[in-house]
């Protein structure tokens, strides 16, 4: 803080906020060589050596184990972000995520490390977030210092004492819609003599999902709040998504390998019995502590809000499955991912034929049933939209829930019959400029827009922020708005919206 009219203000806050007088009387801070006992300053701990920035990956990479000998302080940038992302094929679910990504990207350091976090809460998020880290020792784990609001970013610092597997998640409240819209993550704290090195890691993360739709109901779902408040999921998954780690996306091992799997469980709600289809797990360590290995497991509980370690060594080639063993979610919400492993049989220890076509039916083959029935559909909508009749239907039902999209995201600047306001927000009935160029009324949707334009003569120079929208949502709106209050009768189609889309990657 330089100014000093803004501290003063602070203090003030401060001081009516503090009920101790205590603090009223507070001496100013002792010099470092003052005997008198007192908290240890920041930045004064011997065992701290250098500094680096944490390397944070993506499930199911996990940063590289720590090769340093020494405690340094390790800085960590984590950036919240609300997004529109695939929950399964044709399901799209707003996730509040932890860099981009469910689960949260993944943090390592080591023990005795003091680890300076900075969180940032992007600029087009509609929420604050914050974090709680389970390998904090403070209060709320750093919620109470990471409160942030959308286009700021806090910053706070501990240091990791305890060597284990945790889990993060946001706290802020409803924290259980927090968590159920996939804001968690896994820290690893190494411990000072490391972990037994292994050939492989990965990064496994259940979590249970709470849609209006039923499990693969299409289209864009919302959060249920009821559905969440009584347990009953619709998506149970690991890493963030329906076969996040099927088909091509399986992970992947050679025999003779050992690997290890960091597997977290975000909940809200639900533990989970993690079993990997024809493995044993040579070594558990159980609820993310790493004292003691229990050994030769085969299904372990992750509870939720809670983590486990399991090493085994893979001794035949195969697609091994894994599951939460609670059967129905692996089966039927999505709890089912593959581990392929590559390598010469082993006759000794297992002479028989592959197990995935009976388990898994079709979801095992690449380009499996889920791609040739999308094929299929695509053939399908060009077909009906070619037929006029049809596709004289399909616009109005568009208009209608592009009606609601309108009510929802645009009514309150634009007004309920698209006249803007006078200087500010500019019309969207009878409006030239957005007659003029459909593209572009798709690419200030997606990316907002700023900068002067001139609409029916009149200038505007202010800015619109970009809208979380699916494809869908967008086409609808504007063909609602392009439908409405005497304008031209154009449409927008999905097709139209993904092309500006991806032209506006990279932009
Ligand atoms: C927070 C206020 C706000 C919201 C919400 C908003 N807009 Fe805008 N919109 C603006 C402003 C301001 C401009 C002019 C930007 C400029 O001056 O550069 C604008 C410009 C436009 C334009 C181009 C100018 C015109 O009048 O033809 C279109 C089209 C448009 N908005 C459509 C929409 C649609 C559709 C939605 C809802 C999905 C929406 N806007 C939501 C504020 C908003
Ligand atoms: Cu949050």
């Amino acid at each position: 803080m330089k100014r000093p009219s803004i501290s003063i203000a602070f203090l003030t806050i401060a001081l009516s906020l503090v009920s101790m007088p205590s603090v009223f009387c507070a001496e100013p801070p002792a010099p470092a060589t003052s005997p008198l006992p007192g908290p240890a300053a920041k930045g004064t701990d011997p065992e701290i050596v250098g500094e680096e920035k944490a390397v944070l990956t993506a499930a199911p990479n996990v940063p590289p184990p720590i090769k340093r000998k020494h405690a340094t302080k390790v800085v960590v940038n984590l950036e919240v972000r609300e997004v529109v992302k695939r929950m399964a094929d044709g399901v799209d679910y707003l996730f509040w995520t932890f860099g981009g990504e469910v689960p949260g990207l993944f943090i390592r350091v080591r023990e005795g490390d003091l680890v300076e976090f900075h969180l940032g809460n992007h600029p087009s998020s509609k929420m604050p977030h914050n974090i709680d880290l389970h390998a904090v020792t403070g209060p709320g784990g750093g919620a109470a210092s990471s409160f942030t609001a959308p286009g700021h970013e806090s910053q706070f610092s501990f240091k990791a004492i305890n060597p284990g597997l945790y889990v993060y998640h946001c706290a802020t409240a409803p924290v259980g819609m927090h968590v159920a819209n996939g804001m968690y993550g896994l820290i690893l704290v190494e411990p000072k003599e490391g972990l037994p090195a292994v050939d492989k890691e990965f990064y496994v993360m259940q979590g249970d999902f709470y849609t209006k739709g039923k499990f693969g109901e299409e289209g864009f779902q919302a959060f249920d709040m009821e559905k969440a408040v009584d347990e009953r999921p619709s998506y149970v998954v690991f890493n963030g998504s329906v076969g996040a780690l099927v088909g091509d996306n399986a992970l992947k091992a050679k025999v003779g390998e050992r690997v290890r799997m960091y597997v977290g469980n975000g909940g809200p709600n639900l533990t989970s019995s993690f079993h990997v289809i024809g493995e044993i797990f040579d070594k558990v360590y159980q609820e993310g502590g790493l004292k003691l290995a229990q050994e030769n497991v085969q299904t372990t509980i992750v509870p939720a809000g809670g983590s486990a370690i399991v090493d085994f060594k893979l001794e035949v080639p195969g697609t091994f499955i894994l599951v939460d063993h609670a059967l129905f979610r692996a089966f039927n919400k999505g709890a089912l991912g593959m581990l392929k492993v590559d390598g010469p049989p082993n006759l000794l220890v297992y002479s028989g034929k592959e197990v995935d076509a009976t388990y898994l039916g079709e979801s095992a083959l690449p380009g499996g049933s889920g791609a040739r029935v999308a094929a299929l559909e695509t053939e399908m909508k060009k077909t009906v939209a070619a037929e006029p009749k049809i596709a004289a239907v399909a616009k109005k039902i568009s208009i209608e829930k592009g009606k609601r999209v309108f009510a929802q995201n645009c009514v309150a600047c634009h007004q309920a019959e698209g006249q803007g306001m006078a200087g500010v927000f500019p019309p969207l009935a009878k409006s030239d400029f957005l007659m003029a160029d459909k593209g572009r009324a798709i690419a200030g949707i997606i990316r907002g827009q700023t900068g002067e334009m001139t609409v029916n003569g009149q200038k505007y120079n202010s800015a619109m922020p970009a809208l979380v929208l699916n494809d869908e949502q967008i086409a609808n709106v504007l063909t609602y708005v392009l439908n409405s209050w005497g304008n031209s009768g154009d449409m927008v189609t999905v097709d139209e919206v993904k092309k500006v889309r991806a032209e506006s990657v990279g932009q």
